[in-house]
C-alpha cells in the first residue's frame, strides 16, 4: 500500500502532556479528597476531559451535579493550562522532528487527531504548528475516541481514503479508533498494553520515512 499522509495523536506521541493532565487532575480530586493513581491515569490516556472527569468521580464514588461537574471541569482546565503555560520545544519527544521532517520532504500530508481541546496552544508553544496541514481536536468533533470521527474527519479533510493514511497512537482508544476507521496504526509505547495495533515502536528515534513502505 502507498499511504499519502500521516495522522497523528498529541499527547503522548508528539509530546508527554499526561504529567500535566494528571497534576491537574490530581489538584482536582483534593475538591472530594481523592488521590487518583499513576494507575488510573494510565486509563485517561486519549480519553475526553468530560469522559476523565466522569470515570475519576466513578472511581470515587461520589456523585455530582451537572452544575458542579461543569464548574469542575473549568478548574481542571484552568489548572492545565496553567501548568502547560511555559511548556517549550524542548518538549517535544524525541526523534519526533526528525521524522516530521523527513515525511515532509518527501511529500506526505500531515494531520493532528487529538482529543484535546488545547492541542493547537501545545502546537503553538512547542513550535510543531508549520509541519502540520490539518488540525482536528477536540473542538472540532462531536465523538470522542474510540469513534474514529477525528481520524476519519482528518482523512477527508486532506483528501484522502482511510486507507491512504497512517495512524500514530499512544492510546488504546485511539488505536481502536483508527482500526475502526479502516486506517493503519502503529502504536507509540508499550507492546503489551497497545496489542492491537498493526506495529508498535517505542517512540520516533530512529524511524525514517522510509520505514512508512514497510509498516
Ligand atoms: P483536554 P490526545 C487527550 O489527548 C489526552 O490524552 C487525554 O488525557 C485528555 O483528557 C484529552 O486529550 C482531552 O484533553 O482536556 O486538553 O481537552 O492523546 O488525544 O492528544
Ligand atoms: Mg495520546
Amino acid at each position: 500500500m502507498s499511504y499519502k499522509a500521516c495522522l497523528f495523536d498529541l499527547d503522548g506521541v508528539l509530546v508527554d502532556t499526561a504529567i500535566y493532565h494528571f497534576k491537574a487532575w490530581k489538584m482536582l480530586g483534593e475538591n472530594f479528597n481523592y488521590q487518583l493513581t499513576e494507575e488510573q491515569n494510565e486509563q485517561l490516556k486519549g480519553v475526553s476531559r468530560v469522559e476523565s472527569l466522569n470515570r475519576i468521580l466513578a472511581w470515587a464514588s461520589y456523585s455530582a451535579t451537572e452544575e458542579q461537574k461543569e464548574i469542575w471541569l473549568k478548574e481542571k482546565n484552568d489548572n492545565y493550562l496553567s501548568l502547560i503555560s511555559s511548556m517549550n520545544p524542548a518538549e517535544i519527544l524525541p526523534g519526533v522532528v526528525d521524522f516530521l521532517d523527513q515525511i515532509k520532504e518527501n511529500g506526505y500530508k500531515i494531520a493532528l487527531g487529538s482529543a484535546s481541546k488545547n492541542a493547537e496552544i501545545i502546537l503553538e508553544k512547542t513550535g510543531l504548528m508549520p509541519w502540520f496541514d490539518l488540525i482536528i481536536d477536540g473542538n472540532k468533533v462531536s465523538k470522542s475516541k474510540p469513534d474514529p470521527e477525528v481520524f476519519l474527519k482528518g482523512a477527508e479533510g486532506l483528501g484522502f481514503l482511510p486507507s491512504e493514511c497512517i495512524v500514530f497512537e499512544d492510546a488504546q482508544a485511539g488505536v481502536e479508533a483508527a482500526i475502526s476507521g479502516g486506517m493503519k496504526v502503529i502504536g507509540i509505547g508499550d507492546a503489551s498494553v497497545l496489542s492491537d495495533a498493526d506495529k508498535v515502536i517505542p517512540n520516533f528515534v530512529g524511524i525514517k520515512s522510509t520505514d512508512l513502505l514497510l509498516f
